[in-house]
């Protein structure tokens, strides 16, 4: 797909724990490079991390971690606006006015709930299965074109283009209709002891690589990836553990797959790993330490979420506004 330009682009992540390297290559790299050209949202989606159990002592906490994050991962306040969910209750109001047009059988059919009230079995709540049905009021809200996320997220970009197409039919054209950007090298990074499954924030941290890990732990949880038995390193021929790997090594190097197939072809897994953990904690150090000094001015954060809802709210209202002028609700 090519780079998108004067377009609208919205997308969010949960501050539901600690970013991960699958966070940062499906999602907020893409983020960084489409802030230049396009009018871009970039919101902290609180009121999804609501849905699954969580400690409310903690939760400020995450938010300002998430968006000291964004900053940090090369997000620029002055080139997109960077906000958070909860701060614009519009969201929360177009999600109800949606729900009255989606059809329970839809939302039985996604595959995130699915997976995630097993998790759960015993609190499974109204609010995670309706979560794909806020989901499309985040987006439609800002007339949002493009939505750059991970494969995970692809089936509720689908449910959202129907919602949208529903509504404009049921009660005049209302919402752009927006379309999924994934980057397909980075869009389902896997977790390092099960490549089955997606690298994920919520499971065991030895899955995942934190993008605030400390070198040592990056080297432990690198060196206990699992792997296949033969030292295989091709794009096209290893198995999914080792394919996982490289596509990280790729990611991050920029390097071509053949001078990296080259690079390792004849050595062992110890070598690679020993190479792939320098090369991510090469990487990770600088969002690191701008992260730390993001920190270090909470308050400055603050005014700048704060900005932030400023601008969106002012889209935000404009949408809904003419939301509930077409349902008949004024
Ligand atoms: N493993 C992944 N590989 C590529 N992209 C990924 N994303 C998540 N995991 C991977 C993308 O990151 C964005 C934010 O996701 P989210 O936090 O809103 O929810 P999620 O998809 O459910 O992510 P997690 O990390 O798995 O969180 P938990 O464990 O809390 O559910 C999305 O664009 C997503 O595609």
């Amino acid at each position: 797909m090519a780079v998108p330009h004067n377009k609208t682009i919205f997308s969010g992540i949960q501050p539901s724990g600690t970013l991960h390297l699958g966070n940062y290559l499906g999602a907020i790299e893409q983020w960084v490079r489409l802030q230049e050209n396009n009018r871009a949202f970039y919101c902290i989606v609180d009121a999804h991390a609501i849905t699954i159990p969580y400690e409310p002592s903690e939760l400020s906490e995450r938010i300002l971690h998430t968006a000291a994050l964004y900053i940090a991962a090369g997000l620029d306040p002055e080139k997109s606006t960077i906000f958070v969910q909860s701060h614009i209750a519009e969201h929360l109001e177009l999600a109800w006015l949606l729900a009255t047009i989606t059809p329970y059988g839809e939302l039985t059919r996604m595959t995130q709930f699915k997976d995630k009230s097993k998790k759960q079995a015993q609190s499974t709540s109204l609010g995670l299965f309706s979560y794909p049905v806020l989901m499309a009021a985040d987006i439609l809200l800002y007339q949002t074109e493009i939505v750059p996320v991970g494969e995970d997220q692809t089936q509720h970009i689908e449910l959202t283009r129907a919602i949208a197409t529903r509504f404009n039919k049921r009660f005049g054209e209302c919402f752009t209709l927006p379309t999924a950007y994934t980057n397909p090298r980075t869009a389902r990074i896997m977790s390092l002891t099960d490549p089955t499954k997606k690298m994920s924030k919520s499971d065991d941290p030895k899955t995942y690589l934190s993008l605030n890990d400390i070198p040592d732990d990056i080297r432990k949880k690198i060196s206990n990836a699992v792997t296949e038995t033969e030292p295989v390193f091709s794009f096209t021929q290893s198995g999914p553990a080792v394919k996982n790997l490289l596509a990280i090594y790729e990611a991050l190097s920029a390097a071509p797959r053949d001078t990296i197939e080259q690079k390792f072809t004849g050595r062992g897994y110890k070598e690679f790993k020993e190479e792939l953990a320098e090369l991510i904690i090469s990487k990770l150090a600088p969002l690191q330490e701008r992260y730390r000094n993001i920190r270090a001015q909470d308050d400055e954060l603050r005014i700048l979420l704060g900005r932030g809802k400023h601008t969106a709210k002012q889209v935000a209202a404009q949408t809904l506004a003419r939301v509930k002028e077409a349902m008949g609700l004024l």
